[in-house]
Parts: structure tokens; sequence; C-alpha cells
């Protein structure tokens, strides 16, 4: 039987996932659409047979027709919502970032473990793309040997308005974070924010692009360019350097193409949808049958957890803090074994 979703915040990306869910993934369907607009609700339910709109989140999130959640919302809703599937029983794939603080995240981390299920997963959908998944197995082959630096470019072309300096730390830094996390399993001790020359094509104030630098427990360094507003395209790379070999992910190497006057090249994805469509699918399809399965053993996750939406919360709060001063700052968060269950 397909699994009934909400989706909550249907934007540019919740829309996308409600397509996904209807036209692209099986197993399941939207039966309720919320949105702050209840114009834009109405829009997109319509293009979805069999869903309704349901104008508050709270009880679009308790509705009877639906079994699970997905949230889309803009990233300060977050936390009541996810409270509330949490008090529902219901399983929730939240878009990131978990909540838009440390502390309100290691609540949540906290008030899951206390239902000793796994009800959340967060959006981190790198971890689904096959690029970062080869080379996360490539890691772990012990192929490349000891990963000892990771070098990180993220661009996006423009981002939206209102887009603030701190935004591209826990808006797209994020990403680097739990891509590090992913890639070498362990935790961030400490963020420094470089910045350099801004870009002058940039909205006023902008802080872009940002260098960042991370260090792990065990001492391993990671760099991220993040430059958002390069008008050029979508550009994620990841180069992991180990003791013996290194490997590099997001060189666009598709089509190459020749043209007159002895040109050659491709072309880079315009955006984020497309460059992670692929991880997109993949994270749903995983999701909605850990979901269905989820019953039997507690776990209604694959992927990335509340656990994970905290780490990043709490490198993030670090990396603002380091915008301000340039300093390195050290992350702070709780071990994850001193909250029984995490
Ligand atoms: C956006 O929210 C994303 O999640 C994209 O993956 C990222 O590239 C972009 O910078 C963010 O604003």
């Amino acid at each position: 039987q397909d699994l009934r979703i909400a989706v909550l915040g249907v934007g540019i990306m919740g829309a996308d996932h409600v397509d996904r869910i209807t036209n692209k993934v099986g197993g399941a369907r939207v039966t309720v659409v919320n949105d702050y607009s209840l114009a834009r609700a109405e829009e997109i339910s319509a293009l979805t047979p069999g869903s309704r709109v349901v104008v508050d989140p709270f009880d679009a999130i308790a509705a009877e027709d639906v079994d699970a959640v997905v949230l889309a919302t803009p990233g300060p809703t977050h936390e009541k919502q996810v409270l509330a599937c949490l008090e529902a029983g219901k399983p929730v794939l939240c878009e990131k970032p978990l909540t838009t603080d440390a502390d309100s995240s290691l609540a949540i981390v906290k008030a899951e473990a206390a239902l000793g299920k796994k009800l959340i997963q967060v959006g981190f959908m790198r971890r689904f793309d096959h690029e970062y998944t080869q080379l996360k197995d490539l890691i772990d082959s012990g192929d490349l040997g000891r990963p000892l630096v990771v070098h990180c470019a993220h661009r996006n072309p423009a981002v939206p308005n209102g887009f603030d300096s701190a935004m591209i730390v826990k808006d797209s830094l994020v990403h680097e974070v739990d891509v590090t996390r992913f890639l070498l399993d362990e935790e961030i001790t400490s963020v420094q924010i470089i910045r350099p020359s801004a870009n002058s094509l940039a909205p006023e104030g902008i802080q872009d692009p940002q260098i960042a630098i991370f260090e792990t427990e065990s001492g391993r360094h990671v760099d991220a360019e993040v430059f958002v507003t390069t008008g050029v395209a979508y550009e994620v790379r990841t180069e992991v350097v180990g003791e013996l070999g290194s490997a590099m992910i997001g060189l666009d190497v598709g089509l190459i193409r020749k043209t007159k006057p002895g040109n050659w090249g491709g072309q880079i994805t315009p955006g984020f949808r497309e460059r992670f469509g692929q991880a997109y699918d993949t994270e749903f399809a995983r999701w909605i049958k850990a979901v269905k399965t989820g019953a039997g053993t507690g776990n209604y996750i694959d992927g990335p957890g509340a656990w994970d939406g905290y780490a990043a919360a709490a490198v993030c709060a670090a990396g603002v803090k380091s915008l301000e001063t340039g300093q390195r700052v050290v992350v702070d968060m709780v071990a994850r074994d001193s909250v029984a269950g995490a």
C-alpha cells in the first residue's frame, strides 16, 4: 500500500519533492499539501491528483490520511514542526537545517532518543549522490590510504534575495560540514572562516566568497571555498588527499562537445536541483522504503538522522561566530554517548 505523505512548504524544493513522490519514486503518494501561501498550496495540490490542501501545518502533520511528513518549510519553522511529528509518532524527512541553532537541535535529538525510535531523517542529499557514494566507498576500501586533507568548492550562480553572509554558512557551507562528517567519519572540532576580498557584483554587504577551514577530532583538515554569487552555474567539487593517493569528484566531465573554431567543452548544471536530482530521487526512494518497514524495528530512516542535524548546527554556529572575527572557533557540542539512544 502507498505511503501517504504530507509535504509542508511547497516552494521550489518542496514542489520538486511533490513531483518526485508523485511521478518519479514509487510506493508513496502525496495526500496533503501545506504552504504559508494558500494560493501556492492550491496551485501545487491542483497538479497532484488525490491530494488536498490543509491550511495549518500542525493539522497537516496530525491528519489521519498522513503516514509520514516531508518538511521543506523555512528553517526557523522546523523546530516546532519536527517536534509535532515526534508527538504524532510520524516519520519525517526534514530538509536541512534540522533547526537554526544547536540548542534546539540537541533538544530534538533528546526528544527522539526518549521515544526509542528513529523517526527523523535530515535532508543532506549529497550522501545519496553517486559521485559522493563512490568517493566514500573508495575511502572505506583503504585504497587511498588514510585521508589527510579534503579540498572543497561550492559555487552557486546566485542566491535568493535576502540571503546574507551567515546564511552562506548555515545554508550552503552546511553541506560541506555534512560531507566532511560523512567522508571522514568523525566530528569537526573547530571552524575558521576566512574572508577574502568580496565579490563587487554580489548584493551590498554580503561576504562572498568565504573560505572555511575545518579541523576534525583526529586533526585532519578540510578547506572549502563557498562562493554563491558567481553568475556562472552550479559547481560542487570535492577532492580527498590520502596517504596513498587522491580522488576528486564534481569535474562535470559529462559530454564533451567539439565545435568550430576549435573549441571543446561541456556543460555545467545550472542549479542544485539538476546537479543533485539523482541524489534526491535516491534519498526519497530509500526513505519511503525505510518508513514502510520501520514498524518492525523502530528505525524509520535510511540516511542522516537527528544527530547529524545537531552536529551540523553546532559546527555552523561556530562558523557564524568565526565569520565575525575571522578567528578559529572551537565547536561547542556534547559527546554523542552522553545522550542515551542518540
Ligand atoms: C541551498 O539551500 C542548498 O541546499 C543548495 O544545495 C546549496 O548549494 C545552496 O547554496 C543553498 O542555498
